[in-house]
């Protein structure tokens, strides 16, 4: 299932969509052959510097493993990832219990180096490795009936000392519409920085969808359901009021208790300023067609 992308790229280009092509594919389009297509380029924008592995894997949001951003690294060591499934149910062709190995061994794992924007208003820039959701549900063969994907991750109170808090209604769930789950810039990752995934970030395998406040990004995924409702989300559970089903990032539309138009890039230092947040984080070019004719602002 390798996956082509045009190269029609131009230098000016190369960002935001480069965030999304793989390294050897971004390197065959800087190479001048494949130079073609100057008309229409996007707004330039600064090449995406990726953040450090200690940065990524340090700064965590894993609230199965604590609250603190600290407390994932130090805790999800824990967590059995080996053997490993998931299971696909619901409105798919081929429901079951497809084991961590079977799917790698289907899956091509290209780098996708993408924005990653919390909905606290701090971001990095993560070099992920993994495969396209659309790749994943395939194996299931998705049906003509289903509208929604929902995701649920491991629940395990031997190893999630986090579980003892009602912090949210534990499994932490999440959803995405069926259009939005298929896009290709959807993928399901399995690496960071060309290494296998670190517990804390969500091994062995979470969703990585950059337009979206990263709690959409569901860690470490036993379960997806194919249905033809919404389905409950964690944190929309938690507080309806301010978190949404679609959790765009959106620059104009802020959170109840914080503005949401800039964010603190994690490892540009104590004095750094602030950066402008992007529409859908950057990625307005590529998903806003998803949205045409929506209200942002009450579905937010
Ligand atoms: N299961 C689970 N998934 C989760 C979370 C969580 O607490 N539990 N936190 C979310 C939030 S708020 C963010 S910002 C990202 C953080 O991903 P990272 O730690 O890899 O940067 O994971 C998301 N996925
Ligand atoms: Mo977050």
């Amino acid at each position: 299932m390798a996956h082509r992308w045009t190269n029609d790229l131009t230098y000016d280009d190369i960002t935001p969509r480069a965030a999304y092509l793989n390294r050897r594919q971004i390197l065959a389009a800087m190479g001048g052959t494949a130079l073609v297509g100057l008309a229409g380029a996007g707004e330039a924008q600064e090449a995406l510097e990726p953040n450090g592995w200690d940065e990524i894997t340090s700064y965590c949001n894993y609230y199965e493993f604590g609250t603190n951003k600290d407390d994932p690294s130090r805790y999800a060591g824990q967590l059995t990832t080996d053997p490993w499934s998931v299971t696909i149910d619901g409105l798919v062709e081929r429901p079951g219990e497809y084991s961590f190995a079977d799917i790698i061994a289907k899956m091509t794992i290209e780098e996708r180096i993408y924005r990653f924007r919390c909905v606290e208003a701090w971001s990095m820039v993560v070099p992920w490795n993994g495969f396209e959701l659309a790749d994943l549900l395939d194996l299931a063969g998705v049906t003509s009936d289903a509208r929604y994907v929902a995701f649920e991750t491991a629940y395990r109170p031997e190893e999630m000392p986090g579980l003892r808090f009602p912090v949210i209604d534990w499994p932490y769930v999440e959803g995405l519409r069926l259009d939005e789950a298929l896009h290709p810039l959807t993928i399901m990752a399995t690496g960071i920085h060309g290494r296998p995934i670190p517990n804390q970030n969500g091994a062995p395998l979470r969703l990585v969808v950059p337009w979206k406040y990263g709690f959409k990004s569901i860690k470490s995924v036993v379960r997806i359901t194919l249905t033809d409702k919404e389905p409950p989300t964690a944190w929309n559970k938690a507080n309806p009021r301010e978190y949404g089903f679609y959790s765009n990032v959106n620059p104009t539309v802020d959170h109840p208790r914080w503005s949401q138009a800039s964010e603190r890039r994690i490892g540009a230092g104590l004095f750094a300023r602030r950066e402008p947040t992007l529409m859908f984080n950057g990625y307005e070019a590529e998903v806003a067609s998803l949205y045409e004719g929506m209200d942002l602002r009450a579905n937010f």
